[in-house]
């Protein structure tokens, strides 16, 4: 797998991106090949979206050797597919960095390469973007291709119907290349995706030839008039059925199915494509996981993956690390327990069974567990449908893709105050998948809506109580909680209900107040009891709502103390700090000094979770920094 020796020699020799045009057949494979070990090398030591990027190597050669990129522009959905593609536009070099620190971007990114022509890391932009950029050429004259690349996963979103709708009445010569390996990061849901494996095996027109013949057997007398109808019927119907014809109606040529590892049928056939000179879709089948052993067999595991080890394509971290169970399985143990229960609890997930922990409650009870597919806009009005019917739907989703269902959340579920949980994974910071992917808006886009119940565990444990409170509540709520293991605290037998809207005191102090919500709370009780050695005397409180807040706890300490630190990971405009200090204002609480320590007015880069919580002062040293700055005021 990895001997590179002689094969290197090929990579080696591509300076620029249009050395490749210079490459024979055969030389283009081997190509392929080193590019492959590459990738599969830098993400078994720092994790990343193997599968995806393994599949399109050959898809991504064809493309750059038949288009003129950067002229002309590629827009790739999602973009967690583009390892090859950064490889190949000028980032071999550095490609080892992938998301460290510092280092290159897993998804691209326009700050880094002019070959990416957009950020993007949520699903379904990538036909809009491609409309647009084609359009804004044709004003300006120019005659440039527009190429965008989408998975069929990114087919389930209501955005790229918008777009296909749009595209294909404008009749702009932009190419679409359906990425199909019949995955999302689970087997693909839907329609459509049922669509285009009938396309992929032929089946319809199979299925309907058969249909006929047996239509024709049942007829008793078949005389001449009746065959020559029957063949008619059968033509006319073989039309209707043609490959593609759903994306013909809509404006576009259909070209495929093609075979997605063959770079020479993939160049030919894009070379034609070019010179279209309207919508046009080319349909590549392509194996997810491709070249990878361990990744063909479980592409789902090996979608986003942590470090590994490459003879094994077992996980190296799990084995060092005690073992404290995650948010996201606490919330999935709780989930269960409590539907075992209530037979009215119903689980809803956008394309992320397994990632937000709900792959045994698809199992235990698959009748009441729905995957709607990369829709979160649909799936939330889904869930509010369910709940106008007696059910209590929790929708789970992370918190950077819940962004684009806020109308659903505020139009849909609270205008009519009907009791859907919003399970908020990955919330805060997320890590090495940087700007796209940090949860850090959910409170404020929470906050701002009314009738929801807005709440955040400081702990595991806390974690399950509050899906107890958000079941038993009859309301609209929302519960976030981070990426990663929790605390490692004792957790209770059983769940309880908390009362909505009280705080809690964890350590009591008197020159200053800490007051913290979800995952800074930790931190901060840390912080504070590590101020106490310097004689610092600081209470500690876990906020628990960000709404309601608890206004009496929050005055009352307001009225004792004059000092005080709101801490959260979120941004601070209309945060919680937010919160506290418009409670303050409302109050006539103007003698208190607050300092609101979240995220500023910008994106996140990316880095692990500690080195940001490091960076932008929310862990114990930043708290304690700017515990000791307030008190020498
Ligand atoms: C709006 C949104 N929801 C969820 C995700 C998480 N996600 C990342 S990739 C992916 C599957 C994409 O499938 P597909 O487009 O077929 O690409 P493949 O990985 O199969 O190449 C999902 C659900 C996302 N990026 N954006």
């Amino acid at each position: 797998m990895t001997d590179n020796g002689k094969k290197q020699s090929i990579l080696n020799r591509i300076n620029k991106l249009k050395d490749i045009k210079t490459l024979d057949s055969t030389e283009l494979n081997i190509l392929a090949e080193e590019i492959r070990t590459i990738i599969i090398d830098t993400v078994s030591q720092n994790g990343g979206h193997l599968a995806s990027s393994l599949g399109v190597v050959e898809l991504t050669i064809a493309i750059h050797y038949v288009f003129d990129t950067p002229r002309d522009k590629l827009i790739w959905d999602v973009g967690h597919q583009t390892y090859a593609h950064k490889i190949l536009t000028g980032r071999k070099n550095r490609f080892h960095t992938l998301r460290r620190k510092g280092g290159i971007s897993g998804f691209p990114n326009t700050a880094e390469s002019i070959y990416d022509t957009f950020n993007v890391g949520h699903s379904g932009t990538s036909i809009s973007a491609a409309s647009g950029i084609a359009e804004a050429k044709c004003l300006m004259g120019e005659d440039v291709k527009t190429i965008a690349v989408i998975g069929d996963g990114s087919m389930t979103t209501g955005m790229t119907y918008e777009a296909i709708n749009w595209a294909g009445s404008r009749g702009k010569n932009i190419v679409v290349i359906l990425n199909d390996n019949e995955m999302s990061i689970s087997p693909n849901v839907g329609a459509i995706s049922a669509y285009l494996n009938r396309l992929m095996t032929g089946q319809t027109i199979t299925q309907l030839k058969l249909d006929i013949k047996r239509l024709m057997k049942n007829i008793p007398l078949v005389g001449e008039q009746m065959i020559k109808f029957t063949r008619q019927m059968e033509e006319s119907l073989k039309a209707f059925f043609a490959p593609g014809i759903l994306f013909e109606e809509l404006g576009f040529t259909y070209v495929g199915p093609l075979e997605g590892h063959r770079i020479d049928r993939l160049i030919k056939t894009l070379e034609n494509v070019k010179n279209f000179q309207s919508p046009v879709i080319v349909h590549v089948i392509t194996k997810k996981g491709k070249g990878y052993r361990y990744a063909e067999e479980n592409p789902a595991a090996f979608h986003g993956i942590s470090p590994f080890n490459i003879d094994t394509g077992k996980p190296l971290l799990t084995d060092k690390l005690p073992p404290i169970p995650s948010y996201t399985e606490i919330f999935g143990k709780t989930i269960m327990k409590m539907a075992r229960e209530n037979p009215r609890i119903v689980a809803v997930t956008a394309a992320m069974c397994d990632g937000t922990g709900l792959t045994q409650f698809a199992r235990e009870f698959p009748k009441r567990f729905y995957d709607v597919g990369i829709a979160e806009q649909h799936g939330v009005t889904f869930a509010a449908g369910l709940a106008t019917e007696g059910m209590i739907p929790v929708v789970a989703i992370y918190s950077t893709f819940l962004q684009r269902a806020y109308d659903q959340i505020l139009h849909d579920v609270c205008l009519q105050k009907l009791p859907v949980i919003f399970a908020i994974d990955r919330a805060g910071f997320v890590g090495e998948d940087g700007q796209t992917h940090h949860g850090l808006f959910d409170y404020t886009y929470m906050r701002s809506m009314p009738h929801i119940i807005v709440m955040a565990p400081k702990d595991e444990n806390e974690l399950q109580h509050m899906l107890k409170t958000a079941i038993s509540c009859g309301k609209p709520v929302s519960v976030r909680y981070p990426r990663g293991r929790g605390a490692g605290v004792p957790m209770d037998d059983e769940p309880v209900s908390l009362e909505i809207g009280k705080g809690e005191i964890i350590m009591e102090g008197e020159d200053m107040a800490i007051i913290a919500v979800g995952s800074c709370v930790q931190p901060a009780v840390s912080a504070a009891r590590k101020l106490k050695d310097e004689n610092i005397s600081v209470m500690a409180i876990n906020a628990r709502f960000i709404k309601p807040l608890d206004e009496k706890l929050l005055c009352n300490t307001g009225r004792l103390i004059k000092k005080i630190i709101t801490v959260e990971e979120n941004v601070l405009m209309g945060g919680f700090g937010s919160a506290v200090l418009e409670l303050f204002a409302k109050e006539g609480l103007s003698d208190v000094t607050v300092k609101t320590l979240g995220i500023g007015d910008m994106f996140v880069e990316h880095a692990a979770q500690e080195e940001l919580r490091r960076m932008y002062g929310l862990d114990e040293e930043g708290i304690m920094a700017a515990a000791r700055t307030m008190i020498a005021m």
